[in-house]
Formats: C-alpha cells, sequence, structure tokens
C-alpha cells in the first residue's frame, strides 16, 4: 500500500531563514542536517538557498547557486527525493544536474515561466505553491474575496499553465502557502478548508512549520517552541486529505503522522 502521506523535510541553506537562519548554513552541517532527516523518515528533503520569509530581500543566483548546489549533489544518494526550492531557473537547472528530480517553485512559475519548461523537459516533479505579491510586501495588509476560493482558482489557473507546458499532471503538486500573504485568520481558514484544495485532484503540500502565525497563537516566541503547534496543524492537513507535509521536526511529524494515518484507515479508503 502506498504510503499515506509524505514529509518534505527542510534543509536552508541560509544565514537568515526566518527559524533556523545560520544553523545550516555551513555546508557539512546542511548535508548532515539532510541525512539525518532522512534517517527520521523524511520521503523528500527540500534545499534552499533563499529565505522568502516577510519583508526578506532576494539572493543573487551566484550565490544561491554556490549555497545549494553542492548540499544537493551529497544529499541526492540518499534514499529521499531531493527537492530544490527556487524561483530562479539556473539555479533549478544546476540543482536537477546535481540530482534534485523535484522543483518546489514558491511562485508558482510566474517569477520565471520558463521553469515549466525546465520541468517537462526533466520530467521532474514540481510544487506550485500561491504567494500574494513577493516576500518584500507580502505581508502589507493581505486582502481576498474568499481566501480558499481565490487560492484555489489560483493553484487551478497555474497547473493547467504547468500541464500546457508539457508537465504530466501526476507530477504537479500544489501548495496554499500559509503564511505567504495571509492573517492569521486566512492561514486557519485555509487549514479548515484545506479538502476544497485537495478537490482539485493534485497532491497538496501543506507548509505550516513553525510558522510567525503558530507562535502569535500560542504566544511562543522562539520558533523551535513551535514544534507540538505544527504538529497539531498537520494532523489537520492529513485528516483533510493533504499528504505532504513539509517540516523542520521530521521525527516528530512522523510519529504524529503514522497515528493519524493507522486511525483514518480505519474508516476506509
Ligand atoms: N515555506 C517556506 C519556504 N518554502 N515551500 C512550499 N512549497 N511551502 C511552504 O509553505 C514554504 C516553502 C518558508 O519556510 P522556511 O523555508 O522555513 O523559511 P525561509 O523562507 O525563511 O527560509
Amino acid at each position: 500500500m502506498a504510503p499515506p502521506f509524505r514529509i518534505m523535510g527542510i534543509v536552508n541553506v541560509t544565514p537568515d531563514s526566518f527559524s533556523d537562519g545560520g544553523e545550516w548554513f555551513e555546508r557539512d552541517a546542511a548535508i548532515a542536517h539532510g541525512r539525518r532527516m532522512a534517517d527520521e523518515g523524511a520521503a523528500i528533503l527540500d534545499v534552499g538557498g533563499e529565505s522568502t520569509r516577510p519583508f526578506s530581500d532576494p539572493v543573487p543566483a551566484g550565490e544561491e547557486l554556490r549555497r545549494v548546489v553542492p548540499v544537493v549533489e551529497a544529499l541526492a544518494d540518499s534514499a529521499a527525493q531531493v527537492s530544490v526550492d527556487t524561483m530562479k531557473v539556473e539555479v533549478a537547472r544546476a540543482a536537477i544536474a546535481a540530482g534534485a528530480t523535484l522543483v518546489n517553485d514558491v511562485t508558482g512559475f510566474r517569477h520565471e515561466p520558463a521553469m515549466a519548461a525546465l520541468v517537462a523537459e526533466h520530467g521532474c516533479d514540481c510544487c506550485l505553491m500561491h504567494m500574494l505579491g513577493e516576500p518584500r510586501t507580502m505581508q502589507v495588509d493581505p486582502h481576498y474575496d474568499d481566501v480558499v476560493s481565490d487560492i484555489k482558482a489560483f493553484l487551478e489557473e497555474r497547473a493547467g499553465f504547468a500541464v500546457a507546458q508539457g508537465i504530466a499532471e501526476d507530477k504537479i503538486m500544489v501548495d496554499p502557502g500559509i503564511g505567504f500573504g495571509k492573517t492569521i485568520e486566512h492561514n486557519l481558514e485555509l487549514l479548515d478548508r484545506l479538502h476544497e484544495i485537495v478537490a482539485l485532484g493534485f497532491t497538496v503540500v501543506l507548509g505550516t512549520s513553525r510558522k510567525a502565525f503558530l507562535g502569535r497563537l500560542t504566544g511562543r516566541e522562539d520558533p523551535h517552541e513551535r514544534v507540538a503547534a505544527t504538529v497539531a496543524t498537520n494532523v489537520i492537513g492529513l485528516e483533510r486529505g493533504a499528504t505532504v507535509f513539509r517540516v523542520h521536526d521530521v521525527a516528530a511529524t512522523a510519529d504524529a503522522l503514522t497515528v493519524t494515518a493507522a486511525t483514518l484507515r480505519r474508516h476506509g479508503p
């Protein structure tokens, strides 16, 4: 039986990520961290060299390449699938050459539409995420008519673009982009109504890990203390039909989702 969920472990090779900036910036530390997460049950390792936290500044392609490619190359021989978290075609191309088979583009191929042709050409998987605007501006008074319907329509349009560019439907994952131009209320509504996004028919990725709205809800300022809050969102996400969970804390997530999946399985397929 296919596993009911996959965990995507986050490998941030950055000095400034919101929750673990600098912890894995050194190349060998990032590689060891990735291997540890694979041992803990990560089916996917998502390697990124540019923070997209609110108000962050872009990183030049040359620097992003220098951060990401050696880590992708080293992790390509692990049991996990290697994903590259980038919005730049140049970085994705080099990461694919180094062994990545999944492109996680937080702009849903809007930053560089040519990303779609690259993914199609190499038969890679892709994750298309929703973000309102760009990181520098996205948290300034985000507004939607209906947050779930608006994001569902966006993801459907982006997936249609990907298919038109030659990407097979079963290679496409969609992600509502928790925290990317959303208030706490928007994030909670997306989580609660996640089954509506699942109804699109694509694999749904959920990325809530340690995010600010969890800190606001629990009063936990240190992102490392948001693991239990993250786990709660992932349990809800699995129950609503998401199957890929992008997290910093793999072992805790694996335990919680194993128990959740075993319980849900009693209801049949
Ligand atoms: N969130 C972040 C980055 N990439 N990709 C997907 N598909 N979904 C997400 O929710 C998502 C993502 C932000 O988290 P993180 O990588 O921990 O932080 P930073 O962007 O500061 O490096």
